[in-house]
């Protein structure tokens, strides 16, 4: 009986929702879906909690000095967050910036979880100063991730940190290839792989970087360090080394000039910068010329050679240089590459572009010592380098020991010396993928400055149009019909099964590698070639030649390099399954190019859109802190536009007795009535934080503060969902309150209300009382 109370309950709140989820038909309103999936706080979560705490504070990574940056508890890089596939996660990101936020979750595939992309404008609205988002997605994949801020050019400041995914037990793994007969100790040493962010780091923060490249119309590709997990110094060398170090590309590119004292083609070079017009009086000295050396800390990982193999993930979040890594008197194994095992490769140097992970096992069959792992720029933009030290354990060594094989511009030392590079395209994903041999659409990309405008850090991913970061305020397009959405330069639709190339083509003459991104659906690298894109189909071009192309074991990523090239267009192809529907960006990772626009959104599988749930982004009741401070106006698609009206407070009443000595409840409060668009914010009433309001029930009178039933709970006191419609005289607006009663040991069945409309607006209304059902159940 008991039991069918709870049931009919619950039944008059999906009618609740229903009804509060009816078609819209103000012309005004129908790009904003109202249709909304099960919400996720009406069930408890066995997901694994993760909090992270993001503020403002200042970073020392050189010995030059603090800068600004953004710490994740506390720390630079953020704590890591070790899962296994099947395992969900509730990540919790608690914004005590001054500014917004969102939170990636580099190359999480987020089945089923569009809305935990973390990228505002396109998957969720941005997590405003002060409030606190949960995201929730399930690990699928095993392998090395990241997750980042993806909040305008926020990764440049730092908030980063490494994603761990171990495989199922069952799970096939390339470790014998690697060593038949240490099987074990790899496994070993790959489930606790350790993370090296490597990066590029600049003295300027974000926004004083972008705001330089604006004023002196430079793409800034010249860094003050390469840095590894949050650790460098600032090297500078001397004229004569850097003249020997130059390969001869660069005096011809700067008309004999060469390189500047940090190691970089000056910012005036056309080659590199375009034709554009700079005002070099805007650019300080210390961003491409003067070089002042610093010593920081440099960061040691230790290893213990009883354990046989370690296993190092490296992950570049860096803002432009593509870098190389080796480990003196070492030889690596690639095993994992941007989210997946591949065909090993025994390797002396890595490449690691932005955005990509690369693990290695390293075989620890050295003298104890200490050995330098070192870190350079692929690019000839600059001469720059930085390392960290592999220590065995037990090493007394005073400095590094071992042989190098690279020099500090990352070359190989002499002459003679092989040096053997990671080959990516050799990266077949373990195990095998079917790719498909044709494709239903294909969606072409020219990559290029943004021709016939005048700024020389403004990018194209799609040919004409950049992707313009003010987006990140806007509504998301996941909040959006789609059938809405005009497709464009800079958004592009696919439907669910479909099969999908994307054609990127760099225009040269000097084309720039672009480390390009794909959220969600991951994508084969099947083809690249040097010169322009002639055909009109990836089918054409296979006719052509079709050793161009690889459909037998491509790499299988969510992120792969374009072809550079001198005097050259070049072309590249990705080809992938859209099985993953949501809003979803294709962009290069290199902050400075994103930045500058070279993005689209993909809005894969537009014929089957998911819903995000009413309450994403919420932290439930029981789930962390109660003293959250989620604000749910600017999570609820409905309710966000700037300056929204407010429909008229439902007459909902709660019903929180128990006939025990206590006992929580909650009440609903739904209503519709009518929004004006120019009237006062919402902010007050329906936004605050989940601290309950308490008091108690007596046969059905509230004693206490804030009567849930009068609907005049203040903003901490009032959590719930809020939606409504801007710019039109009809909406829906929903609350609920939770609170915990001290029972009065009423025996009289649970009540159940239905409160009278405030003047003539519809009131929906509902009660549970949790927890004499829960006593009951
Ligand atoms: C981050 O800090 C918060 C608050 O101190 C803590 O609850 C959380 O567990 C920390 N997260 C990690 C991953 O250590
Ligand atoms: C640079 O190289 C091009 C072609 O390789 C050549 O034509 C040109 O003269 C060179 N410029 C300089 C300054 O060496
Ligand atoms: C700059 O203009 C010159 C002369 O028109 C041209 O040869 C060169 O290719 C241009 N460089 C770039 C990077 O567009
Ligand atoms: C290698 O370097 C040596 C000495 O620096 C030089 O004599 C020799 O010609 C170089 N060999 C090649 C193939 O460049
Ligand atoms: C592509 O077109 C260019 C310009 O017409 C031509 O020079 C080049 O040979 C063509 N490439 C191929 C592979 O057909
Ligand atoms: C076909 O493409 C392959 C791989 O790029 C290349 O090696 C070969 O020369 C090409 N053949 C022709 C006839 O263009
Ligand atoms: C919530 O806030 C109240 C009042 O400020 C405080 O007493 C309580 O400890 C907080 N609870 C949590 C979980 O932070
Ligand atoms: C909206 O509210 C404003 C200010 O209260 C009022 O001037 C205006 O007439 C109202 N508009 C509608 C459509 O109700
Ligand atoms: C409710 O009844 C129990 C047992 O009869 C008693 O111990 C308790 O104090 C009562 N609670 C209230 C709030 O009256
Ligand atoms: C709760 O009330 C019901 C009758 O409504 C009664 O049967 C039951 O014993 C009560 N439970 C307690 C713990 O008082
Ligand atoms: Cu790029």
């Amino acid at each position: 009986m008991a039991g069918s109370r709870f049931t009919s309950a619950l039944s008059v709140l999906s009618l609740a929702s229903a009804a509060i989820a009816a078609p819209l038909t103000s012309a005004n309103t129908a790009n904003v879906l109202n249709r909304r999936a099960e919400e996720i706080c009406k069930a408890t979560s066995d997901c694994i909690p993760f909090t992270i705490e993001v503020a403002w504070g200042g970073v020392d990574a050189t010995g030059a000095g603090s800068r600004g940056a953004i710490l994740t508890n506390g720390s630079f890089p953020g704590p890591a967050l070790r899962m296994k596939v099947g395992e969900c996660v509730d990540f919790k990101v608690i914004n005590h910036l001054e500014v917004d936020t969102g939170v990636h979750f580099h190359g999480i595939q987020q089945t089923g979880t569009p809305w935990s992309d973390g990228v505002p404008g396109l998957s969720q609205y941005a997590i405003k100063a002060g409030d606190t988002y949960m995201y929730r997605w399930t690990a699928d994949e095993q392998g090395g991730y990241f997750y980042h801020s993806h909040y305008k050019g926020q990764l440049m400041d730092g908030l980063y940190g490494a994603i761990f995914i171990s495989p199922s037990d069952e799970e096939e793994n390339p470790f014998s290839a690697v060593d038949s007969s240490a099987v074990d100790a790899l496994k070993l040493a790959a489930a606790k792989t350790e993370p090296l962010f490597i990066s590029d780091w600049s003295k300027y923060t974000f926004d004083q970087f972008f705001a330089i490249e604006e004023a002196a119309n430079i793409d800034i590709a010249c860094a003050d360090s390469l840095i590894v997990n949050g650790m460098g110094s600032q090297t500078c060398l001397t004229k004569d080394q850097l003249t020997a170090l130059s390969p001869p590309q660069v005096a011809n590119l700067t008309a004999g000039a060469g390189y500047t004292a940090k190691g970089c083609i000056p910012a005036n070079t056309p080659a590199t910068q375009g034709n554009f017009t700079r005002n070099l009086a805007a650019l300080p000295a210390d961003v491409y010329d003067t070089c002042t050396p610093s010593t920081g800390k440099t960061y040691t990982l230790e290893v213990d050679a009883a354990a046989g193999y370690a296993s190092l993930t490296f992950i570049n979040p860096g803002a432009f240089a593509i870098l190389k890594a080796s480990i003196a008197s070492h030889k690596m194994w690639v095993y994992d590459y941007n989210g997946h095992y591949v065909t090993p490769q025994q390797v002396d140097q890595i490449n690691v572009a932005n955005g990509e992970r690369v693990s290695v096992f390293v075989k620890l069959d050295q003298a104890a010592g200490d050995y330098q792992i070192q870190i350079s720029n692929m690019g000839l933009n600059q001469v720059i380098s930085g390392s960290a030290v592999l220590k065995y354990k037990g090493s007394a060594a005073t400095a590094v020991t071992g042989t190098a094989l690279l020099n500090v511009a990352g070359n190989p030392i002499t002459n003679t010396t092989t040096v053997v590079p990671f080959n990516a395209l050799k990266a077949a994903p373990i195990p095998a993928e079917q790719v498909s041999k044709t494709a239903d659409r294909t969606i072409r990309m020219q990559i290029q400055k943004l021709p016939n405008q005048p700024d020389a850090y403004r990018w194209t991913l799609a040919g004409n149009t950049p992707y313009d970061m003010s987006n990140d305020d806007g509504t998301p397009l996941l909040y959006k019909d789609p059938a809405t959405i005009q497709e464009s330069d800079i958004i592009k639709k696919t439907n669910m099964g479909e099969w999908v190339d994307i054609i990127l083509e760099t225009t040269g003459p000097l084309a720039q590698p672009h480390p390009i991104h794909k959220h969600a659906n991951k994508f084969f690298m099947v083809g690249q070639g040097k010169g322009p894109f002639n055909w009109t189909s990836v089918a054409d071009a296979v006719a052509y030649n079709a050793s161009m192309f690889n459909f037998a074991n491509p790499p299988f990523v969510d992120g792969y390099t374009t072809v550079p090239g001198e005097g050259t267009n070049t072309w590249t192809v990705f080809r992938y399954k859209v099985e993953i529907a949501g809003a979803w960006f294709l962009h290069c990772h290199m902050q400075t190019h994103f930045s500058g626009g070279m993005a689209i959104a993909i809005l894969d599988g537009v014929d089957n859109w998911p819903y995000a749930p009413s309450d994403a982004g919420k932290v439930c009741q029981g789930e962390g802190s109660s003293n959250s401070t989620w604000n749910p106006s600017c999570n609820c698609p409905a309710s966000c536009p700037a300056n929204p009206g407010k429909g008229p407070d439902g007459n909902g009443q709660g019903n929180g007795q128990s006939n025990g000595s206590s006992g929580s409840g909650s009440s609903g409060n739904s209503g519709s009535g009518s929004n004006n668009a120019s009237g006062s914010s919402n902010s007050g009433d329906n936004s605050g934080s989940s601290s309950s309001s308490s008091g108690s029930w007596d046969n059905g009178v509230w004693v206490g503060p804030n009567n849930p039933s009068t609907g005049d709970v203040t903003s901490s006191e009032n959590t719930g969902s809020n939606s409504y419609v801007p710019n039109s005289n009809t909406g829906s607006y929903s609350s609920s309150t939770s609170g915990s009663g001290s029972g009065s040991n009423d025996t009289s069945p649970i009540k159940t209300f239905t409160g009278a409309a405030s003047s003539s607006h519809v009131s929906l209304f509902t009660v549970l009382a949790l927890a004499v059902a829960a006593l009951s159940l």
